[in-house]
């Protein structure tokens, strides 16, 4: 696999001057100061592209080029985001950039109730709490059918811990929830939810996995043209929130969407930590139904939490080697795909990995990280995958 790092662009508190001694082998980046629906020009990723060869790298993974809420939910900006989607691709392969990873989540992209939990090690850790997020829905958002949503237990818990909640501690969860983590689409405030929320009001999960298929349609022979691989990234996590449906959550939701457009320009991104928090996710039957349109692999780990609610579980983002994936079994999953390809002359036999998300260690508690994204938490990550992928390639 070939070892990748996913760094945000000038601004990220990450220098990438060192991530020689990180042992990156290739970068995943963005262009994110364009918004949604606006046209990448080939002078943009030149800037980019330009800046990463600078460190001697290429870049590897555009992570992501991202589809706006127009798309999603086909509404009047729709052709011509489509369009700009297009001329974007085009403008990626015509420099040599052809792994391009999106996502299709409603309104909200990876979504974390806290960003630094504290860990019996010293550390800091992110976690999803469903408690919490129903104070957020029901209390903060004030979403008008929110409280459908969760049983009575549910309620009079969040309730009673809202009432204990200080101002500074309301805020702090509102933002976690809807100012964007490192690489969404858009930050949003309570007002801009509310009116995204009605723009989903007769979108159903059937209405949305076909708006994802004819977005596909209309992108997937281009990409297939310029030879761009398109990768989806699952929901994260993968339920639904905000009463919003979601379709990239489980090995079978992947299986429809890559049916239905059936060529391999229309591929997966394996992210373990986010399919890993459902409990019946098996990654190694994930890879050995899909293994030929995966493009590009997340490896994560997720710890689920004791939780009464079995369809929204509590989690929290263990070590790379801890929790609830089998990362060997994974990694060996993923290499002998690889090895597969190989043999059928795939040119594009090696997948891009980066190691996903890390926790917060040592000199990363000082350093203001991005949540989510610090130095030391993801370079042990890489450490520890790396030795399993050598262990893996060797046999
Ligand atoms: C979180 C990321 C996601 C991912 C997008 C892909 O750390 O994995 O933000 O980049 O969902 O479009």
């Amino acid at each position: 696999m070939k070892q990748c790092w996913r760094w945000f662009g000038p601004s990220d508190t990450v220098a990438l001057d060192d991530l020689k001694q990180v042992g990156v082998q290739g970068i995943v980046t963005a262009l994110h100061h364009i918004s949604p629906g606006v046209v990448w020009t080939e002078r943009e990723i030149r800037i980019r592209m330009e800046t990463l060869s600078e460190a001697g790298y290429q870049w590897d993974v555009v992570e992501s080029l991202p589809v706006s809420e127009a798309i999603k939910t086909q509404t009047a900006e729709m052709k011509d985001h489509i369009g700009a989607y297009q001329q974007s691709m085009r403008n990626l392969a015509g420099l040599g950039i052809k792994t391009i990873c999106y996502n299709f989540m409603p309104i909200l992209d990876w979504t974390r109730t806290k960003l630094r939990a504290r860990q019996p090690h010293g550390g800091t850790a992110m976690l999803f709490d469903l408690i919490d997020f129903a104070i957020f829905d029901i209390h903060l958002l004030r979403r008008k059918s929110a409280l459908d949503d969760y049983s009575a237990d549910q309620k009079d818990i969040a309730k009673a811990r809202f009432q204990q909640m200080s101002d500074a501690e309301k805020t702090t969860l509102t933002n976690n929830i809807v100012a964007g983590l490192p690489g969404a689409n858009d930050n949003w405030n309570l007002e801009d939810v509310r009116a995204q929320l009605e723009s989903y009001s007769e979108i159903d999960a059937d209405r949305l996995r076909q708006n994802l298929i004819d977005f596909l349609a209309e992108i997937c022979p281009l990409a297939e043209q310029l030879g761009v691989r398109l990768c989806c990234h699952p929901d994260d996590p993968p339920f639904s929130l905000l009463g919003l449906p979601r379709v990239m959550s489980s090995t079978g939701d992947y299986a429809r969407v890559l049916q239905s457009v059936d060529t391999p320009a229309n591929g997966a991104t394996l992210c373990t930590g986010s399919l890993g928090v459902c409990p019946s996710f098996d990654p190694v039957d994930f890879i050995e139904r899909l293994g030929p349109r995966i493009h590009f692999a997340h490896l994560r780990n997720t710890q689920r939490l004791p939780s009464d609610d079995k369809k929204r579980p509590d989690f929290f983002e263990a070590a790379h080697l801890e929790g609830d994936t089998d990362m060997v079994a994974t990694i060996n999953a993923l290499v002998a795909e690889e090895r597969r390809r190989r043999e059928e002359g795939r040119s594009d036999w090696q997948i891009p990995m980066r190691p996903d998300h890390g926790q917060e260690l040592l000199s990363d508690l000082s350093a203001q990280s991005m949540p989510g994204y610090p130095l030391i938490g993801r370079l042990r990550g890489l450490a520890e995958l790396r030795g399993i992928m050598a262990a893996a390639e060797a046999r």
